[in-house]
């Protein structure tokens, strides 16, 4: 099978302002007049040697701005300690799975002030007291121009809540108007803090805590109506390792299959936790939602794959250069039910369908629902790379597919018509590789059957990123 997805981990040094895309095909909708802005790694080469994995490249902004049937095309790479050094010729500061040489000393100098951490803030776009942030897993938002992507600097916290590690993966209740993360705090007894955050406030408010000696790997989380809940894939760390070791960040975790997966279960207005278990072991990375169902049922989907394989999957060595058999590994949506009174939980799947990178409607988020996107694997088993973009109805277990030879889309964001109700009248807005021409494009479709709606192209390209978020 021809693949030739390398140009997406290509760097892109280039950032540029282009007020009109070309068109390529189609019309954009009249109604739509928004801002897609998106985050994700746009630089791995360095004076010496290379970021070892795709979570640990140079956090770069892509803005897509559509009105009037046009759209203008602007990119920036964060400007952050880890790029300044980087730029100066070392890489000074910690990523996801690289570290710059240091001694021991050192390592232990720079644990206490604060320091191992450049800011590198390459996973999505929020909002936080009124600014546009990029966010990462280190809980030190990033402040951005929302016009030019211009960087403001680390966004502080009014409070008094500590932690070293988070989700870019907040969730947002629409109607109490806060946000919600968990906050992990290394310790001889580590503890995962849920809080809230106001719209508008610095201030984050903690609701309850769980205890975790081991804490596991968890890149985002749930919330439903009643609940924010945990689930705790076994891969696991010991705080001693992650501040001894002199490994980078995620090789200090160990995949410790027979603890199954627990999920820690607070409640969202006692702040009450629960704690329920499983035998079987899970990892993955995206919850899609989670739904009450009676007084102390919860139904949470998430895609979920067997082992934390897919972690080795995206070092660049094992994507650029891997043998042919290094294949996408193989994952499913499904459904996990919990009994929150008796800690049960029992499971099944909802697609047999390879895919990550999930999104909703999230109008329905803690709510019943239906449909779900992501970036799906056309063949299982082949596919070293998502390389389509899939639509999921979690009723029927169908799914919907757009797919182009060569051409590897991101994630799908939806983004509803105004004033309808269906939860799929919209279109998902999805930055695409041509791996033809080695350029990108802006892909619209329509997210009822996943036709084609317009096609606006970037010169260049835009490398292979993770989140992103659309602002009227
Ligand atoms: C120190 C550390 C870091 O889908 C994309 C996921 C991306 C995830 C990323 C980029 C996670 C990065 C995590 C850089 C962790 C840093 C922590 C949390 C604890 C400190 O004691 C040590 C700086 C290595
Ligand atoms: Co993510």
């Amino acid at each position: 099978m021809s693949v030739r997805f390398h140009k997406g981990f290509d760097d892109q040094e280039n950032e540029v302002t282009i007020p009109s895309l070309e068109i390529e095909r189609g019309a954009l909708p009249t109604w739509l007049s928004g801002t897609l802005m998106r985050n994700g790694p746009a630089r791995f080469r360095l004076d010496e040697g290379t970021l070892n994995h795709w979570f640990d490249g140079l956090a770069m902004l892509h803005r897509f701005d559509m009105a009037d049937g046009r759209v203008s095309y602007t990119n920036k790479f964060l400007d952050t300690p880890a790029r300044r050094a980087i730029q100066d010729g070392r890489m000074r500061y910690s990523e996801f799975a690289t570290d710059p040489c240091r001694s021991l000393f050192k390592r232990i100098a720079q644990q206490f002030v604060g320091s191992r951490f450049g800011a590198n803030a390459n996973v999505t776009v929020g909002k936080i007291a009124g600014e546009f942030v990029a966010q990462t897993e280190v809980p030190m938002p990033v402040a951005f121009d929302k016009e030019t992507l211009d960087t403001i600097g680390v966004l502080g916290y009014e409070d008094r809540l500590k932690g070293q590690l988070t989700t870019a993966h907040p969730h947002y209740d629409r109607e109490q108007r806060v946000a919600f993360n968990y906050l992990l705090k290394f310790g001889v007894k580590s503890s995962y803090g849920i809080y809230e955050l106001p719209a508008g406030s610095r201030t984050r408010r903690l609701v309850g805590e769980a205890d975790a000696r081991k804490p596991s790997y968890m890149h985002s989380f749930a919330i439903s109506a009643k609940y924010a809940i945990l689930m705790e894939f076994p891969l696991v760390v010991n705080p001693l390792r992650l501040l001894l070791s002199g490994r980078p960040f995620i090789e200090n975790y160990r995949w410790e299959p027979e603890r199954g997966t627990r999920f820690s279960i607070v409640d969202r207005s006692t702040g009450d936790v629960t704690y329920a278990h499983t035998d079987e072991a899970w990892f993955g990375f995206h919850h899609v939602n989670a739904v009450d169902r009676g007084d102390d049922v919860i139904d949470l989907d998430i895609i979920v794959y067997p082992n934390a394989d897919i972690v080795q999957h995206f070092y660049l060595e094992s994507l650029l250069d891997g043998p042919n058999h290094n294949v996408f590994p193989d994952s499913e949506l499904r459904r996990f039910t919990i009994d929150v009174a008796t800690g049960a939980v029992t499971s099944r799947t909802l697609v047999d369908h390879s895919a990550d990178l999930p999104r909703i409607n999230y109008a329905y988020n803690t709510k019943p629902y239906k449909y779900v996107y992501a970036n799906g694997i056309a063949e299982r088993g082949r596919s070293m790379l998502p390389d389509t973009i899939v639509k999921y109805d979690v009723e029927s277990g169908e799914v919907k597919e757009w797919r182009h030879d060569n051409h590897f889309p991101g994630e799908p964001v939806f983004v509803a018509r105004p004033n309808v109700d269906a939860e799929d009248d919209g279109v998902l807005l999805n930055v695409v590789l041509d791996a033809t021409t080695d350029t990108s494009y802006l892909l619209l479709l329509d997210a009822r059957d996943l036709s084609e709606i317009a096609q606006a192209r970037v010169p260049q390209h835009v490398p292979f990123g993770f989140h992103g978020t659309y602002v009227r």
